[in-house]
This record gives C-alpha cells, sequence and structure tokens, in this order.
C-alpha cells in the first residue's frame, strides 16, 4: 500500500493506541501502520518522534501534517474528519455529552484507577495497594451500572467511548485480573468482541505482549526484592 497521507504511530501493547486502531477499522480508513517499540528500544523517545509529539506518547498520528495525541481526541478528529456520517460520534448535542461523559469517565476515573493501582506492580514491583484496589473496583462497580440497561458505552449505538472503554476493561486480561464479577461489563464485553469483527486484529497480539511484558516486570522486581520468583501479581483474586 502506498503512502494514504495518514500515519498512525502506535504499539500493540498500548490500550489508547488498540481503542484507535478499532476506531480506524470501524472507520474504513486506509492508514499507514507505524508500530514502534517502546518496550525493548525506546523508540518514543527518540528525537523524531519527541519533535513530533514533546509528551511523547502513543497513540500519535500525522494527518498530512496536522498531528495529534491524546486517543480520544484523535477518535473524535477522525470521524468528524473522515467519517461519511457521524454515527460514532453523533452531533447531536445530548448524544455526543454523553459519549463525551463515558470517555472522561475512562480517562479520569476507570484507566486513571486501574494505571493507579497497576504501575507501581509493574515499575516498583511494589504489592498492590487495597486503597488503589478498591478505587478500581468502584469504577468496575460504576461502569457495571452504567451498562445495566444500555447495550452500548452511550446508549443504543455504538461510539467512540465504547472502542476507549473496550480498551482499558481488556487491558486487565493482561494482568489476570478478573472482571466477570461485573456481569454487565461482562455480557458487554463479550457483545463487542463477537460483533467487532476487527477486535482481534486490534487487541489480541498487543493484550498478549502486554501479558508478556509485565510478566517480565514481575520477574525483574521478584529478583530486586529477593521474593521468590514466579509471584503473582497482586490481583483481586488474592484480595
Ligand atoms: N491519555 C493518553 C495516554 C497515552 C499514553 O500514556 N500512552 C503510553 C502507552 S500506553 C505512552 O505512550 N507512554 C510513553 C510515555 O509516556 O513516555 C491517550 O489516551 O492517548
Amino acid at each position: 500500500m502506498g503512502w494514504t497521507g495518514l500515519e498512525f504511530i502506535y504499539m500493540p501493547a498500548s490500550p489508547p493506541c488498540r481503542a484507535v486502531w478499532m476506531c480506524i477499522k470501524e472507520l474504513g480508513l486506509e492508514v499507514d501502520m507505524r508500530q514502534i517499540d517502546m518496550y525493548k528500544k525506546a523508540e518514543h523517545t527518540q528525537s523524531w518522534f519527541v519533535k513530533m509529539n514533546p509528551q511523547h506518547t502513543v497513540p500519535t498520528i500525522n494527518d498530512e501534517g496536522f498531528i495529534l495525541w491524546e486517543s480520544r481526541a484523535i477518535m473524535s478528529y477522525l470521524v468528524s474528519k473522515h467519517g461519511t456520517d457521524d454515527r460514532l460520534y453523533p452531533k447531536d448535542p445530548e448524544k455526543r455529552a454523553v459519549i463525551d461523559r463515558m470517555l472522561y469517565f475512562d480517562i479520569g476515573t476507570l484507566y486513571k484507577s486501574m494505571i493507579d493501582y497497576f504501575q507501581p506492580i509493574l515499575f516498583n514491583g511494589s504489592t498492590g495497594d487495597p486503597i488503589k484496589a478498591n478505587a478500581l473496583k468502584q469504577s468496575l462497580d460504576y461502569l457495571d451500572q452504567f451498562l445495566e440497561d444500555a447495550p452500548y458505552a452511550a446508549g443504543d449505538q455504538l461510539s467512540i467511548a465504547d472502542f476507549a472503554l473496550l480498551a482499558s476493561i481488556t487491558h486487565l486480561e493482561g494482568v489476570d485480573w478478573s472482571y466477570k464479577a461485573y456481569s454487565n461489563v461482562n455480557r458487554w464485553v463479550n457483545k463487542l468482541k463477537a460483533e467487532l469483527p476487527y477486535y482481534k486484529e486490534c487487541n489480541e497480539a498487543g493484550i498478549q505482549m502486554f501479558k508478556e511484558w509485565a510478566k517480565s516486570r514481575q520477574a525483574a522486581a521478584a529478583l530486586l526484592n529477593n521474593t521468590p520468583k514466579g509471584r503473582k501479581l497482586s490481583t483481586e483474586n488474592d484480595n
């Protein structure tokens, strides 16, 4: 495939990248996929990338010179700029407001509670903080309530909020944190996995990649802390 004019810089293990990738697929966009290696080569710290995105985060897109990062902003931009309709992010103020509410819930509450809990475990080898675990459980409870009567994250229709939240929730599969007890969340995840023809392509290898990286972090932490090898990550099942 030749140069499409729209470059998508990503790493499959990154949930926000998986969300944008699903959005690209749903919109049927042709993009230049530029995968970078952040784990071994720290390619996101290289000057070409930092010049482009001083925050050096993926996903980042380059749409004929227009550079944008922040996955949720990228998704709304892609729908507005390249969507054949506004289905995934309707212009109707109320519909859009509900989608925005869910996107803010994801970045500010759900995904944040996951990062807050797992980051110290994966980066510092610490055992899970029960207060942070509770915050994560509470976020999952909220999402479970939101999905009680709704087939999709923001109501009756698939939207970019589903991509953001689905990528966040399935990230838990990489650290063996079971969300099955949240029955509405579980039903919604299974429904989307079955409905979205691109789910596997955009998610499975990335989740596996994250899982292996998380295991290697755990082994390194075990060595550092002189704890027995193979110690399980502190997950919900241990609490
Ligand atoms: N809120 C951002 C988060 C992006 C983010 O933190 N991405 C991670 C990978 S999951 C990253 O690029 N980290 C590298 C860094 O911060 O240097 C989004 O949704 O795009």
